[in-house]
């Protein structure tokens, strides 16, 4: 089987060493990280999401899936770090309280060391209390938050108003995204910026900044 099929079925799959060892072998036939994350990865966990909504899946099976799309992404992380010229800024990442999807959220903040930003990763299931508290530690240009679940969402427009109150809001641009996140709902809470990919997130991230 041929790239991009061959490594979307070991990543479907859930076959983390064949789809280390495939990325390494579409690296080696000059296959770019770009094309490899989009080609194959990404189509990857689109399939693995139908299936689950099928319940042709369940969640172990995405969760291996998950794991072996990560193993791969550890091999492109440093390439896809090192693709661009560096602009100076800050951002604090950080996927909403009560979810716990980290795959993109990942992807974004990787995209992002990769344009040259400072990235301070919170993780998952983070708190508005806890973006807060980023906020006046790091003194961050931009809040960047990821929610894959139409019930953590809220969470976002919760993190803004929270941003209201403390008299943090104007010192930081916020941007929103994840798969169930949209440009309407970005402006219905007063969020600065959506992208709908990571690497739209960076070109807006460096429109914000002007660099
Ligand atoms: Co979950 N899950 N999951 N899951 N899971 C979804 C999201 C779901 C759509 C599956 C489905 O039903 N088809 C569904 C949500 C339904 C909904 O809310 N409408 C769902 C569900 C229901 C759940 C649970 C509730 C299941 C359960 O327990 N019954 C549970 C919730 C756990 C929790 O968070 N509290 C759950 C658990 C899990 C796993 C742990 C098993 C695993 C996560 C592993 C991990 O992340 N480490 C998992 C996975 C893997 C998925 C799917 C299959 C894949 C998500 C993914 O990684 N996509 C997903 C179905 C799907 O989305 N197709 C699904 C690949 C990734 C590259 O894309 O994250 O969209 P994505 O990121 C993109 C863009 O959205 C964008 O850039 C990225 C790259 O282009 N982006 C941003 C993301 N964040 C951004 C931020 C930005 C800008 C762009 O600016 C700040």
């Amino acid at each position: 089987m041929p790239f991009p099929e061959d490594l979307q079925v070991s990543v479907i799959e859930g076959q983390a060493e064949r789809a280390a060892a495939l990325t390494r072998e579409a690296l080696d036939q000059d296959i770019s990280p770009s094309d490899i994350l989009n080609q194959a990865m990404i189509p990857a966990m689109d399939e693995v999401g139908v299936r689950f909504q099928n319940n042709d899946f369940f969640l172990p099976e995405v969760l291996i899936a998950a794991k072996a799309m990560n193993t791969a992404m550890e091999i492109l992380k440093p390439l896809l770090s090192k693709s661009e010229v560096k602009p100076k800024g800050k951002i604090v990442i950080g996927t909403v309280h009560g979810d716990r999807h980290d795959i993109g959220k990942n992807l974004v903040a990787m995209m992002m060391e990769g344009a040259g930003f400072e990235v301070i990763d919170l993780g998952v299931d983070v708190s508005p209390d806890q973006f807060l508290e980023a906020v006046r530690k790091n003194q961050p240009d931009i809040v960047a938050m990821s929610a894959l679940l139409t019930t953590t969402m809220p969470s976002m427009r919760v993190t803004i108003e929270a941003l209201e109150k403390a008299g943090l809001r104007s010192q930081v641009k916020t941007m929103i995204g994840g798969a169930p996140v949209t440009k309407d709902f970005a402006e219905e809470i007063g969020a600065d910026a959506y992208a709908p990919d990571s690497a739209s997130a960076v070109t807006k991230m460096k429109d914000f900044l002007g660099r």
